[in-house]
C-alpha cells in the first residue's frame, strides 16, 4: 500500500470487540444477569431501546467471526469474557458451559494463527454483585480476583496477553456519577470509591494472573489528551483538573505508586471522606505491568468553570470546575467526537515524558470511529471517513514510534458493528457491517483497506498470521466443560 506509515518489526495489528456488545445469548448456558441487562430495561437508558440480548449473535456465529478475523490478517484479536457467563452470581463455582465458550474461541483463534488478547472486565458486572454494592464495595474487587483466577486456571496457558479492566474511568464515572452507563447511578463520593476499588481489583487480579503464570498482563485505560481553551492561567488550571480526573488519577497510582498530586484540589470535598483507601493499596495497585493499553478516540478542550455543589438530581459528575469547549473547524464523527489524530501522537509522547522508565510498553487497544453510513446499492458500506480516520491515526501512532515511544501494537475498534452501550445500535464502529435483524455480516470498504494496510506492513512488522503458533493440544489442560 502506497505511503503506508512504517512500523517496527513485530508491531501487531489487531481488532477488538467486547462480550456484551457482540455476544447476545444473554440467557443461554447458565449465564447470569449483568448490570447491562438490567440497565437496558430502564426506560430511556438506551437511546434506541435496544439491548445486548441478541447483539451480533456472536455466541452462535463465533466460527464465522473467527474466519472474518483470519481473512483480515490481524495478528491479535482482543475480546472480553463475560463474568456472568463464568460465575453467574459473581462468586462461587465456575459455570463450565460459559467458560467453555471462550475455550473454544481461544482454540479457534490459535488455530487461525491469531493471538488472543483477553479482557476480563468490559463493564458487564454480575447483577448480584451490584445488588451487594457493586464497585462501591471493596468486596467486588476481591470477587474480581477470584473470577480472574478461575478464568486463568483454564485459559492461562493458551492466552498470551491479559487485560484486567477496560476503561475503569467509564465504569466509575459514567456508571456511578453521570448515570449514563450501567448501573446508572448519580453519586459523588461512591463514584470515587468505585474508581479506587476498580484499581484495587486490577491489583488483585494482577496477582492472580501472576500466580497462574500468564505471559503478559496489564490494563486498558481511555486516556484523554486535554487542551486548555486559552493560555489564560485559569483555563490551564482547568485543563490540569480535567487531566487529573481523566488520566492522572489512574496512571499515577498505577505507574508511580502515588495518588496524583492534584487530586484533592480536583475533587474538593468529595475526596475528604477517603475511608475506602487502605494502607497497602498503592503497593497493590502499582504492581508492575507488562504493558499499558491505551484506548484513544478524541481529545478534549476545556475552560475554567465555577464550582457547583454536587447535586445528584442534576446528575453532576464529581468534578465540575471545568467544562468542555467545542473546537470549530474540526471534522466530527457520528459520536460528535472531534477527529484530531495529532492528539494521539502528543498523548503517547506525553506519557513517555511523564513516566520515563516506569512506563511499560504501550499497546493501542482501541481506536476507531462511528460514522454516518449505510450500505450502497452494491450492498457494501463505502466508509471513506472511517478509512481516513484509521489512516490518520495509524500515521500519528507511527510518528510517536519515530519519536521514541515504545508502542508495540494497534487495535482497531471494532471488528464489527455492535451494541454501542447507551447509543444502542444507532452508532456503528465496525469494519464489518452487521444487519442486526438477520445478523448478516458484510465487510465494509474499511475492512478491505485495513487488510491491505496490514499486508503492506506485515513483511517488515511480522504482523499477520505467521508468528503465532497454537499450543500443541497435548500440553493443554482439560477444558472447563463439554462440547
Ligand atoms: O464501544 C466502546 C467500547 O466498549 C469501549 N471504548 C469506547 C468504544 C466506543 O465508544
Amino acid at each position: 500500500m502506497k505511503d503506508f506509515p512504517a512500523f517496527p518489526p513485530g508491531f501487531e495489528f489487531g481488532a477488538a470487540t467486547s462480550a456484551y456488545q457482540i455476544e447476545g445469548a444473554t440467557k443461554e448456558d447458565g449465564r447470569g444477569p449483568s448490570i447491562w441487562d438490567t440497565f437496558c430495561r430502564r426506560p430511556g437508558a438506551v437511546s434506541d431501546g435496544t439491548s445486548g440480548e441478541t447483539a451480533c449473535d456472536h455466541y452462535h456465529r463465533r466460527r464465522e467471526d473467527v474466519r472474518l478475523l483470519a481473512d483480515l490478517g490481524v495478528a491479535t484479536y482482543r475480546f472480553s469474557v463475560a463474568w456472568p457467563r463464568v460465575q453467574p452470581s459473581g462468586s462461587g463455582p465456575v459455570n463450565t458451559r460459559g467458560l467453555d465458550f471462550y475455550a473454544r474461541l481461544v482454540d479457534e483463534l490459535l488455530e487461525a494463527g491469531i493471538k488472543p488478547v483477553l479482557t476480563l472486565y468490559h463493564w458487564d458486572l454480575p447483577q448480584p454483585l451490584e445488588n451487594a454494592g457493586g464497585w462501591r464495595s471493596r468486596d467486588t474487587a476481591e470477587r474480581f480476583a477470584e473470577y480472574t483466577a478461575l478464568v486463568a486456571a483454564t485459559l492461562g496457558d493458551r492466552v498470551p496477553r491479559w487485560i484486567t479492566l477496560n476503561e475503569p474511568w467509564c465504569s466509575a464515572f459514567l456508571g456511578y456519577a453521570a448515570g449514563e452507563h450501567a448501573p446508572g447511578a448519580s453519586e459523588g463520593t461512591p463514584a470515587l470509591a468505585a474508581a479506587h476499588h476498580l484499581l484495587v481489583g486490577h491489583g488483585l487480579a494482577m496477582g492472580a494472573l501472576r500466580a497462574a503464570g500468564v505471559q503478559e498482563a496489564g490494563i486498558s485505560l481511555n486516556l484523554d489528551h486535554v487542551y486548555p481553551a486559552t493560555r489564560d492561567p485559569a483555563d490551564v488550571a482547568a485543563a490540569l483538573r480535567a487531566e487529573t480526573q481523566r488520566n492522572l488519577m489512574w496512571t499515577d497510582p498505577l505507574l508511580t505508586g502515588r495518588y496524583a498530586p492534584g487530586e484533592t484540589d480536583t475533587f474538593g470535598e468529595l475526596i475528604e471522606r477517603q475511608d475506602f483507601r487502605r494502607e497497602g493499596d498503592l503497593a497493590l495497585i502499582s504492581a508492575p505491568s507488562d504493558f499499558l493499553g491505551l484506548n484513544y478516540y478524541t481529545p478534549s478542550t476545556v475552560r475554567a468553570a465555577p464550582w457547583r455543589e454536587p447535586d445528584p438530581a442534576l446528575r453532576t459528575a464529581t468534578d465540575n470546575r471545568f467544562e468542555g469547549v467545542d473546537v470549530p473547524d474540526v471534522r466530527r464523527t457520528a459520536m460528535g467526537w472531534a477527529v484530531v489524530p495529532g492528539a494521539l501522537r502528543e498523548l503517547l509522547v506525553s506519557l513517555r515524558d511523564r513516566y520515563g522508565a516506569r512506563l511499560p510498553p504501550l499497546h493501542i487497544t482501541e481506536n476507531g470511529s462511528a460514522e454516518h453510513e449505510a450500505p450502497g446499492a452494491d450492498g457494501t458500506v463505502h466508509d471513506a471517513d472511517r478509512i481516513a480516520y484509521l489512516e490518520s491515526h495509524l500515521r500519528a501512532a507511527s510518528e510517536a514510534v519515530a519519536a521514541g515511544v515504545d508502542l508495540r501494537g494497534y487495535t482497531a475498534w471494532s471488528l464489527m458493528d455492535n451494541f454501542e452501550w447507551a447509543f444502542g445500535h444507532s452508532r456503528r464502529f465496525g469494519l464489518v457491517h452487521v444487519d442486526f435483524p438477520t445478523g448478516t455480516r458484510t465487510p465494509k470498504a474499511s475492512y478491505h483497506w485495513y487488510k491491505a494496510a496490514i499486508a503492506a506492513a506485515a513483511p517488515a512488522s511480522g504482523s499477520g498470521p505467521g508468528p503465532v503458533r497454537p499450543v500443541p493440544r497435548r500440553s493443554r489442560p482439560r477444558r472447563a466443560g463439554g462440547r
